[in-house]
């Protein structure tokens, strides 16, 4: 494998949501994901997350395992509706509390904290007040951001805004899979929008309070997305797609607007992007990191099953389409780590100057553990191990890639697909709350234990 630079970074991640629990807790107060929840057949065996990994009240023993693996870095997410209850107004301390203590307990070990402040538990109150297609939750949002920088802005150098505004914007707001459960692309446009604008006010709100020199980021889920063919349809498909899934969320923040073509083939829809004066030069301050969340890659077809290139409407057809002939992972997701390294280099040459730090990647695969709950998941660990390899290639092609955790520390609640989907490099056993570290944690801490021993002995 090619070399990872010496101070390359090695962390686990998680999201509140998907681990904490104790919903109700300190004057924790629901969020659209405890509403979604609830609504019949949103979530795989109705599934919730009321008692997910009761992290909140073993924290100190996960921070333990994670230290013990010997990584040097957690991904957490603060969760807003436990820290400003319903989203407006002042802080809850006994929801900050928690924070505080975790902040402690990980530079107590050694582990640097990298704060998310959003990873998609909107306050239900909000969206009960228009949620993210309303333009007022994105100063909610930078409300929220310095509440939090407050109590830990002291201690807490990384932070990132959001995490994958597109699997908030359109999984919740289009294609209705996550909360809110909208199905409607005038509506997520809108929330992609604001949530940008969240975004950038944060970073200025952070960036005016700041009491010591801060690494602000923002994580975007992305991949390629090459054509099926080479049929004019198809290279109009990945043309929409790339518009649509990757430019959309990259142009605005480092290019400072949005992609013409994008604008066009949303008017085609009769739909604006409700940018308003100033909005461009908030959402673009410039950021200092850049969060890349991969997973894998599609191919886009301009026909649809029966070889038509227009629906209904006489709108062209985009379909995502997988490769075929890849190995899958327990999600039906291809294995596809070259990917990794085309898309970190397209982004260091398209949007040049910020550095890339891995925030996500890993894979769920069907556990089998042993009688004493240990996975021995060889899977897995060549997963990972393919895409860290992944990582360097791009890196030494000249990607500024500073760091890679996997997803997840834990198993943990997988969203829509409930508690059936495990992608924890320590696995949980639900009934008993029995953590044990699977092969991969083992090999993923090896790996950064043998990456500071170099930077050591160098
Ligand atoms: O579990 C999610 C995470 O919350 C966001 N990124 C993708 C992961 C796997 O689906």
């Amino acid at each position: 494998m090619a070399r990872l630079p010496p101070d390359f970074r090695f962390g686990a991640a998680t999201s509140a949501f998907q681990i904490e629990g104790a919903p109700a807790e300190d004057g924790r107060t629901a969020s659209i994901w405890d509403t979604f929840c609830r609504v019949p057949g949103a979530v795989a065996n109705g599934d919730t997350g009321d008692l997910a990994c009761d992290h909140y009240h073993r924290m100190p023993e996960d921070v333990a395992l994670l230290a013990g693996l010997g990584l040097d870095s957690y991904r957490f997410s603060v969760s807003w509706p436990r820290v400003q209850p319903g989203g407006r107004g002042p802080a809850n301390p006994a929801g900050l509390d928690f924070y505080d203590r975790l902040v402690d307990e990980l530079l107590a070990r050694g582990v640097t904290p990298w704060l998310t402040l959003y990873h998609w538990d909107l306050p239900q109150e909000l969206q009960d007040a228009g949620g993210w297609p309303a333009r007022d939750t994105a100063f909610r949002f930078a409300d929220y951001a310095e509440l939090v920088h407050e109590r830990l802005g002291d201690r807490v150098e990384h932070w990132t805004t959001l995490n994958e505004p597109f699997c908030s914007a359109v999984l919740g707001h289009v294609e209705g899979v996550h909360a809110p459960g909208g199905r409607s692309l005038g509506e997520g446009v809108r929330a992609v929008h604001h949530l940008h604008l969240g975004h950038g006010l944060a970073v200025r709100r952070l960036r005016a309070a700041a009491r010591r020199p801060l690494d602000l980021a923002v994580t975007h889920l992305l991949g390629t997305g090459d054509p099926a063919t080479a049929h004019p349809a198809d290279v109009a498909a990945a043309r929409r797609a790339d518009a649509f899934g990757f430019r959309f969320y990259l142009d605005p923040i480092l290019r400072g607007g949005y992609p013409a073509d994008l604008n066009g083939d949303l008017a085609a829809r009769g739909i604006e992007i409700p940018v308003r004066e100033g909005d461009l030069e908030t959402i673009a301050t410039p950021i200092d990191t850049l969060g890349v969340n991969y997973y894998r890659s599609m191919r886009f077809s301009g026909t649809d099953e029966q070889g038509a290139t227009s629906d209904a409407d006489g709108l062209p057809v985009t379909r995502a389409l997988p490769h075929g002939g890849l190995p899958l992972t327990g999600l039906g997701w291809e294995v596809m780590p070259h990917d990794l390294t085309a898309l970190l280099l397209r982004v260091s040459r398209d949007y040049p100057g910020v550095p890339m730090v891995v925030t996500e990647n890993g894979a769920a695969y069907e556990d089998r553990p042993d009688a004493h709950g240990f996975v021995e998941d060889t899977d897995r660990t060549a997963y990972l191990s393919a895409h860290l390899a992944a990582v360097a290639r791009a890196h030494a092609g000249g990607a500024d890639v500073r760091g890679y955790f996997a997803w997840s520390l834990l198993d943990n609640f997988e969203w829509a697909y409930g508690y059936d989907q495990r992608f924890g490099l320590v696995r949980v056993d639900y009934a008993t709350q029995r953590r044990t570290p699977k092969r991969s944690g083992l090999w993923l801490g090896e790996t950064a234990r043998r990456s500071r021993a170099r930077r050591t002995a160098g």
